[in-house]
């Protein structure tokens, strides 16, 4: 094999702070990767943070990872690397889902690209408009909330999801229903910030109307979130604690999840992100694509896996400008039916803007296989 790898960390300014139950992003730190090999690259970007603050991984120990572990063991392989012979060399490694689905998605974007298919194509599915939704960090106060809320409307978004965290939950859903209405569909995500202690004050959500709560509890809090999803009250959606496909089954057979939340680079890529929307399908638990503020790479490929029957909900995949005001590929914006729709070309569909690329980049390592 003769590949080379470019591990690159990028800081990219965010036009307004995101702030969640764990911390406020100011400048989204991310690590975004490219494979080249037969003359032909591929682009991913993961969803880790500096710090382990959303998943177990984070920047440093994916790079580690990718380096000391992932790049080792696919040297051997003979030929051009393939998606699957990647995930064969890589069975025996438990966790680093992160790391993994860093390398096998660039990689897939590049055996795509190699083949001239488009991802939609690979995935057996079709291209169309899909609708997507707004996540709404937490503000100051009341005020800011709304308005930034009426604008989100007036862009054209159809579905409002509103980061809650204790002492910030029912006050400002009361407030957007009572602003916005009770047609407009309308979800919250704790990101881990309540224990099953609080399942009393939960509850009072259910009055709302909510489409669902996302992981209200910690990761590890099956039981607890089985216990919430029990009362038939507002839907429960995990997301921090589908790490795999193996998670994604267990939560469906102890009633953990009326709806997954996928997110392909927490899962470990797209491939495994396919096999979770197939389990859910078969299952009848609804899906919807979540979104780490991607850029324009991450942001095509979760488009793409939106065209999925399964993702029924709109995800968690909003314009270029509710990011960014300067992105490393083509901007994205909504239509006038509030929809996004992926690229056509092969791959994840991307051109990447080198440029852009390199004025973003903080830190940069290529290693040659
Ligand atoms: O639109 O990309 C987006 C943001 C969606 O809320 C969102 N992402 O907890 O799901 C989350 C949150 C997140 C952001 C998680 C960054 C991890 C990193």
């Amino acid at each position: 094999m003769s590949a080379t790898v470019t591990l690159r960390r990028l800081a990219m300014p965010l036009v307004r702070p995101f702030r969640t139950s764990k911390g406020e992003e100011t400048v989204r730190d991310v690590l975004v990767a490219s494979w080249t090999e037969d003359g032909v690259t591929g682009w991913a970007e993961s969803a880790a943070d500096a710090e382990p603050i959303y998943f177990p991984e984070y920047i440093d120990g994916v790079r580690g990872a990718i380096e000391q572990v992932l790049l080792p063991l696919v040297a051997g392989v003979s030929g051009v690397l393939t998606t699957g012979a990647l995930r064969r060399s890589f069975a025996g490694v438990p966790g680093n889902q992160l790391a993994r689905g860093l390398l096998e998605t660039a990689v897939l974007d590049a055996e795509l690209r190699r083949h001239q298919m488009p991802f939609v194509d690979f995935l057996c599915s079709v291209r169309r408009p899909i609708r997507v939704g707004v996540s709404v960090g937490i503000p100051g106060d009341l005020d800011t909330l709304l308005a930034w809320v009426a604008g989100y409307l007036e862009d054209g978004y159809r579905r409002v999801k509103l980061k809650i965290a204790p002492g910030w939950d029912l006050a400002p859903v009361r407030a957007v229903r009572e602003a916005f209405g009770d047609d407009l569909p309308l979800q919250v995500d704790a990101n881990q910030a309540y224990t099953p202690a609080d399942i009393p004050l939960l509850s009072r959500l259910d009055e709302f109307g909510l489409v669902l709560i996302e992981q209200p509890f910690a990761r590890h809090e099956l039981l607890g979130h089985a216990k919430l999803a029990a009362r038939h009250g507002t839907p429960v959606c995990l997301d921090e604690s589908v790490l795999s496909l193996d998670d994604a089954m267990t939560a469906i057979r102890l009633g953990a999840a009326d709806v997954i939340n996928i997110k392909p680079s927490r899962v470990g890529g797209y491939v495994t992100a396919r096999q979770i929307h197939d389990v859910c399908l078969a299952n009848g638990v609804p899906v919807f694509c979540g979104g780490t503020l991607e850029t324009a790479v991450g942001r095509a490929a979760n488009l793409a896996l939106a065209t999925l029957p399964g993702f029924t909900l709109p995800g968690d995949i909003s314009a270029t400008s509710r990011y960014y005001a300067a992105d490393i590929g083509p901007s994205f914006e909504l239509d006038a039916d509030g929809c996004l729709t992926p690229p056509s070309g092969p791959g994840f569909g991307v051109e990447v803007d080198l440029d852009a690329v390199d004025e973003f980049t903080v830190e940069s390592t290529t290693l040659s296989l």
